[in-house]
C-alpha cells in the first residue's frame, strides 16, 4: 500500500505539485502502485504477448560508399511502415551515448528539492522544465515517468540554465545527432521526389527538444505505463534508450509474419540510436510517411533512462502536405495550419494514440 499520507489529493501534490515525482514516492516506499497510476485494462502493456522488431539498425556510414542507395531505400522503406528504426555510425560518439545516460541517472537521483527549481512557473528559464507524467491534469491515469525538458535556444542559454549535470552533454548530443537527422529529412524528403531548399528544411527541423525520462522500478509493472500511446507532434525524434528494454510501437500495417495492430517491442542495440517519424513528417508527405504510436512498459526490478531529441518546426512554420504531393495523389489528406497551433493542442491533451492528428484533418 501507499503511505497513507499519499491518499487522494495529497498524492497529486507530493507528485505533480511539489515535484518529488514518481522518485521521490518509490523512494519513500510503495508495495503497490496507488490507485491513481492503474490504468484501464485496455491501456495496459501484456509483455508476454508482445514480439520484438529485430531489424538490424540501419549502417548510416553506408551512405558514403557503393551501398548508398540501398541503405536509402531502407531508411524509405521503414519510414513508409512501422515509421521506426535503428541507426548504428550515426556520428554520435558511443561515449557520448553512455555520458548522457550517466547524467540521465546523476540527475534523477539527486534529492527531489534540487530537481524541483525545475518545476514550471519556479525553473529559471521557460526552456528548461522538470516534471512528472504528460498533462497530470488532463489524464485519467498518469504516467510512471518523471523527465527534464530542455529547448534549445543557444549555446549561451543552455550554459547558463540547463542543469549543471547534463548541460554538456545533452548539447553534444543536440550538436552532433541534429546532423544526421537533417540527413535523413533530406532522405525522406528527397525519396518523395520532391526539393526544398535548406531554409524550408531549417524551418522544419529548427526548432530542438532535448528531453531525460527516467522511469522508476514500479511494484506493479502490468498495471501501469512508463509512457501512453501517442506519436510525436514534430518530423523526427532520435531516442538513446538504456539496455532495459520496454519501448513498443503498435504495427500500421501487416508486415513480416505480424499483424495490423500488434504491438512490437523496439529492442535495446548498444551503440545505436532509434529514429521515428513524427506527425508532421506524416503529414507533408501526405499520409506516406507513417508517424507511429508508441508507449513504454515499466519494470519492477531496475529503474530505466530514455533520452529523446525532438526535431520539430519552428513555430511559424506553415505545415500541410507538399503541394508537388497533393497533385501527383489527386487530394490534400491533411489540411494546411501553423505549427505553433498544433503544438499547443497537442500539449493540451493527454496521450491518445494518434488523435493529436486528428488537429490536422481535411474536414
Ligand atoms: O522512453 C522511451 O523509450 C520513449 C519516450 C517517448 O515516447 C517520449 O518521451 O515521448
Amino acid at each position: 500500500m501507499a503511505p497513507s499520507f499519499l491518499d487522494g489529493n495529497s498524492l497529486f501534490n507530493f507528485v505533480v505539485r511539489d515535484g518529488n515525482g514518481v522518485k521521490g514516492m518509490v523512494d519513500f516506499g510503495l508495495s503497490e502502485v496507488p490507485e491513481q497510476y492503474v490504468q484501464p485494462p485496455e491501456e495496459r502493456i501484456d509483455k508476454l504477448n508482445a514480439s520484438t522488431h529485430d531489424n538490424p539498425p540501419i549502417d548510416l556510414s553506408k551512405l558514403d560508399g557503393p551501398q548508398h542507395d540501398q541503405i536509402v531505400e531502407e531508411i524509405a522503406r521503414a519510414a513508409e511502415t512501422l515509421g521506426f528504426f535503428q541507426v548504428m555510425n550515426h556520428g554520435v560518439a558511443v561515449e557520448l551515448l553512455e555520458s548522457l545516460k550517466d547524467a540521465a541517472n546523476n540527475f534523477f537521483g539527486q534529492p527531489p528539492e534540487k530537481k524541483a527549481v525545475y518545476r514550471k512557473g519556479v525553473s529559471p528559464s521557460p526552456s528548461v522544465k522538470y516534471g512528472t507524467s504528460f498533462v497530470p491534469d488532463k489524464e485519467k491515469a498518469l504516467e510512471w515517468k518523471d523527465y527534464i525538458s530542455m529547448t534549445y535556444t543557444t549555446d549561451a542559454e543552455a550554459l547558463e540554465y540547463w542543469p549543471q549535470e547534463c548541460k554538456d552533454v545533452a548539447l553534444e548530443y543536440l550538436r552532433t545527432s541534429i546532423k544526421m537527422v537533417r540527413k535523413v529529412v533530406e532522405i525522406l524528403i528527397g525519396k518523395l521526389g520532391v526539393t526544398l531548399d535548406d531554409s524550408r528544411i531549417d524551418g522544419l527541423i529548427g526548432s530542438k527538444l532535448v528531453n531525460m525520462n527516467f522511469y522508476p522500478t514500479c511494484p506493479n509493472p502490468e498495471l501501469t505505463v512508463g509512457v501512453g500511446r501517442h506519436s510525436d507532434m514534430g518530423m523526427l525524434t532520435v531516442l538513446l534508450q538504456d539496455d532495459i528494454g520496454g519501448l513498443y510501437v503498435k504495427m500500421e500495417e501487416e508486415m513480416d509474419g505480424k499483424r495490423q495492430g500488434d504491438w512490437v517491442e523496439i529492442p535495446a542495440v548498444p551503440g545505436a540510436l532509434v529514429i521515428n517519424v513524427g506527425d508532421t513528417l506524416q503529414i507533408l508527405s501526405n499520409g506516406r510517411y507513417k508517424s507511429a504510436e508508441h508507449r513504454v512498459r515499466t519494470t519492477s526490478t531496475k529503474s530505466r533512462v530514455s533520452i529523446p531529441i525532438f526535431a520539430i518546426p519552428k513555430p511559424t512554420e506553415r505545415i500541410g502536405p507538399l503541394p508537388q504531393l497533393v497533385e501527383r495523389d489527386g487530394v490534400a489528406r491533411y489540411r494546411e495550419f501553423i505549427f505553433e497551433e498544433y503544438m499547443n493542442n497537442f500539449f493540451s491533451n493527454a496521450h491518445d494514440g494518434k488523435k493529436s492528428l486528428d488537429f490536422a484533418n481535411n474536414i
